[in-house]
């Protein structure tokens, strides 16, 4: 289970009432967010609060930027935008996720700048911007229509050449939508489930929670209830949660783990979910658990604790194990129906040649990281970081450290 923690830098944000505005702070709640187990940053200049006022994209940039650029480099970072143009800067900085509340119905062009970084998507369902978007409050089957208006988001995407794979699918809760349609949204999850892809869940802190625990509610308690509605939407099938209170959420989920170690979706349904994180071909057939294993990848970089290790650099070797479905590849004989190694390969390769960092551990905690937001249909990944050349007075073959992560259950940090 992914844990989205929320960075948001704007003086009016409805949910932290502008706390983090000054970048400085930003940076270090980020890290706070790290410590307390988000596994993905999600970083946004601009409030969507209901009847909120847009600001221009100049000031939009302004705000997030250098807290991207600070956070990139340690972190999996999503930019929270609908504009492309801050979208693409972002990415440029060093952002592998772009969510986008809108769906690109805001800004289209967004589509073909995740396709032509080749960064993920997470499109939300949205019917209008915030100023009047509870006069776009009305459906007949909420579950089933946000599903159709999302999958139509999801051709918009591939036909600017997004690929399927790099989608997150989002219901888009508070969003056009009042307090019990918003319930009902997630009541209906299943109907966002069935297009196939991973789905986000963001309710942190969310209006439409006041309706189970009475008038205006203190933040605390609207921060207790978010945590209980995320072990629901990981029971639901939920690929992830984008939350603002990190700590309060790893317990809820750490405590479904103990209660349900082999499969999240078991508890609420008596039987295994099928897995939203699988691409929808695969789906029905059989999944067939395989590995990927690439191994013995030598690349120069400049990590370690000495100066002269970060002046003259050394050799780094990586080894890395996907675990994921292989029948939808070995169905269709297709690369685009499985992990692209040699795509992983580069990514890897550019953070063990990227920013340097004392600790191997430190380098293979943030490939793996990278490694499971590279691909949502990478179940686990275990990565291995040796230094053949590691500066030790005695005689040795190797050193060597290993990070494990896995997509699903408490394991996820
Ligand atoms: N909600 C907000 C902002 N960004 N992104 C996604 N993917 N899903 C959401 O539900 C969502 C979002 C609402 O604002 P906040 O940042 O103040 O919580």
């Amino acid at each position: 289970m992914e844990v989205w923690g929320v960075v948001n830098v704007t003086p009016d944000s409805f949910s932290d009432g502008g706390e983090f505005f000054d970048q400085g702070r930003a940076i270090a709640h980020g890290r706070e967010l790290l410590a307390a187990g988000a596994t993905i940053l999600d970083i946004g200049g601009e409030s969507t609060r209901p009847g909120s006022m847009p600001i221009g994209a100049e000031e939009e940039l302004r705000r997030v930027l250098p807290v991207i650029e600070a956070l990139a480099g340690e972190a999996v970072v999503s930019v929270d935008t609908y504009r492309a143009v801050v979208a693409e800067r972002a990415v440029a900085a060093g952002a592998r996720i772009v969510n986008d509340v809108s769906g690109g119905l805001e800004d289209p062009r967004i589509f073909e700048v995740a396709a032509a970084a080749g960064v993920q998507i997470a499109i939300g369902h949205w019917r209008g911007p915030s100023s009047d978007m509870y006069r776009m409050a009305r459906y007949e089957r909420v579950g089933a229509e946000i599903a159709a208006e999302l999958s139509e988001r999801v051709a918009q995407a591939i036909a600017a050449g997004v690929r399927r794979d790099q989608v997150i699918l989002d219901p888009g809760i508070g969003f056009a939508k009042t307090p019990e349609q918003s319930w009902a949204a997630l009541r209906e999850l299943d109907e966002v489930r069935a297009l196939g892809l991973p789905v986000l869940v963001g309710v942190s802190r969310k209006r439409f929670l006041a309706t189970a625990l009475g008038e205006d509610p203190s933040r605390d308690r609207r921060d207790f209830a978010s945590a209980v509605v995320s072990v629901l939407a990981a029971q639901a099938g939920a690929y992830g949660v984008r939350v603002h209170d990190v700590a309060a959420t790893t317990d809820a989920l750490a405590v479904l783990g103990e209660w349900a170690p082999a499969g999240i979706g078991a508890v609420a349904s008596g039987e295994e979910a099928p897995d939203a994180d699988a691409p929808a071909e695969g789906r029905g057939g059989a999944a067939v658990p395989g590995t990927i294993e690439l191994n013995g990848l030598a690349v120069f970089g400049r990590h370690g604790v000495f100066d002269f290790e970060r002046e003259n650099g050394q050799e780094f070797v990586v080894d890395v194990s996907l675990r994921l479905d292989t029948a939808p590849a070995a169905a269709s004989d297709d690369v685009a129906d499985t992990v692209h190694y040699g795509e992983l390969a580069d990514a890897v390769a550019a953070i063990v040649g990227g920013e340097p960092v004392n600790l191997i551990e430190t380098l293979a905690a943030r490939i793996a990281d990278a490694v499971l937001a590279f691909d949502a249909r990478i179940d686990a990944a275990v990565v291995a970081v040796h230094k053949p050349h590691a500066p030790i007075e005695q005689s040795f073959r190797d050193v060597a450290v290993t990070a494990t992560r896995e997509r699903r259950g408490t394991g996820a940090r």
